[in-house]
């Protein structure tokens, strides 16, 4: 099965998360982390400072990886492989970009109602600071059909 690798970035300053409202393309009106595709010849980690910088404008100090989960698609012949970061402190005002509008929200108000249908199951992992591994198998983008998490 071909594959695509993304990154996933989420700033957390506890006790809020920054996450952005995705303005277009793949998860549109989805809130989520900030990420995409890296380019081929990019290292992992680069493609997680670029995209934090090109969809928020911040410019992170450091990211740790955290999590690492596939995502399947019934009927769809890609899957993608999603590299999760966490990031802490960063430099720069978040701002609106092209693709993603910022907006902190304290962790007992994440609006999970409206993000990704996984995110629900990994993000208490994420935000107690665990590291894990998973695998998701979906119908259309919403429901979830079977799914695998670890902690690692
Ligand atoms: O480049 P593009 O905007 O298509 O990248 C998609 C982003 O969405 C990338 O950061 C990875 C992320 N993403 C998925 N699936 C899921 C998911 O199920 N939950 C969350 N939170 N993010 C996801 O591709």
């Amino acid at each position: 099965m071909k594959k695509k690798v993304l990154t996933l970035c989420l700033i957390h300053q506890h006790p809020n998360l920054l996450l952005g409202m995705k303005k277009r393309g793949f998860g549109v009106g989805k809130w989520n982390g900030f990420g995409g595709k890296v380019e081929p010849g990019e290292e992992i980690e680069d493609a997680v400072y670029r995209e934090v910088w090109e969809e928020a404008g911040v410019k992170i100090a450091g990211a740790e990886k955290v999590g690492h989960i596939n995502f399947k698609f019934a009927g769809e012949p890609e899957a993608l492989e999603v590299h999760i970061f966490k990031a802490g402190s960063f430099s720069g005002e978040p701002r609106e970009s092209d693709e993603m509008k910022p907006q902190w929200f304290h962790i007992d108000e994440i609006p999970l109602d409206q993000m990704w249908s996984d995110d629900k199951i990994w993000l208490p992992l994420f935000l107690a600071g665990k590291k894990f591994k998973g695998e998701f198998f979906f119908e259309g983008h919403d429901k979830i059909l079977e799914h695998k998490l670890e902690l690692i």
